[in-house]
């Protein structure tokens, strides 16, 4: 009978929290039900590690270059890849959640070398596509990383064939970009062209985060959560 009341719980989950509510703890990808209907997405159910505790959605994974970015306006609507791996869960979701609840956002680093940083930012909200998919984030606090996604702050949502930026070309074809919150370009690019290091020898398109170390190198991973303030 317990088992009957998570059901039921479960298939009015409208994100991570719900389930966790409802008693599942795994982490592992959760179909939620939004007004566009059933939506995969990944469950992240974090406890003990400081700070990142809690129950958090994967919006955005980046970790080993097996999807490609380099995708038009419908496929960041709707989101594409694979919910165990790289994959971006679709702007149209990140709003109708944004929308409804108070959310913050966390970003996980990781370079080639093992090493781990990460910035959260204490309210994260995305707008309706009537207004471009915009971006608002706030309340950066440091977890090592730096703060590379202020610049991006109220910015339009922009791929190769929606180009809503601020540069006079068009960022996400100039720099092999997918897409994202690009300004003037960028200081992170976490939808960039995956790019490994090899024998020292990077370039400056991949998925990077500026102001980790002041570089452009591209990183082995980059996660782009959010978890439901109450
Ligand atoms: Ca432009």
């Amino acid at each position: 009978m317990g088992t009957d009341v998570v059901k039921l719980n479960a298939s009015r989950a409208k994100d991570c929290s719900d389930f966790y509510a409802s008693g599942y703890t795994t982490s592992g990808v959760y179909t939620t039900n939004t007004i566009d209907g059933p939506v995969q997405i990944y469950c992240e159910m974090a406890s003990g590690e400081q700070n990142d505790s809690g129950t958090w959605e994967v919006i955005l994974r980046r970790m080993d270059g097996e999807v490609n970015f380099f995708k038009p306006w419908k496929s960041y609507k709707w989101g594409f890849g694979n919910r165990e791996g790289e994959y971006w869960l679709g702007l149209e979701f990140i709003h109708q959640l944004t929308r409804r609840y108070h959310y913050e956002l966390r970003v996980d680093l990781e370079d080639f070398h093992g090493q781990k940083a990460y910035a959260l930012y204490k309210s994260f909200s995305v707008d309706s596509e009537a207004d471009g998919y915009k971006l608002h984030v706030s309340g950066f606090v440091d977890g090592g990383a730096g703060d590379s996604l202020s610049y991006h702050n109220e910015m339009k949502f922009s791929t190769y064939d929606k180009d809503q930026d601020r540069s006079r070309g068009n960022c996400a074809m100039a720099y092999f970009g997918g897409g994202f919150w690009y300004n003037k370009c960028y200081y992170t690019n976490p939808t960039g062209h995956y790019l490994w290091e090899k024998d020292g020898t990077i370039m400056d398109t991949g998925a990077t985060w500026y102001y980790w170390k002041n570089s452009w190198n591209p990183l082995k991973s980059i996660i782009m959560k959010i978890r439901r303030v109450k």
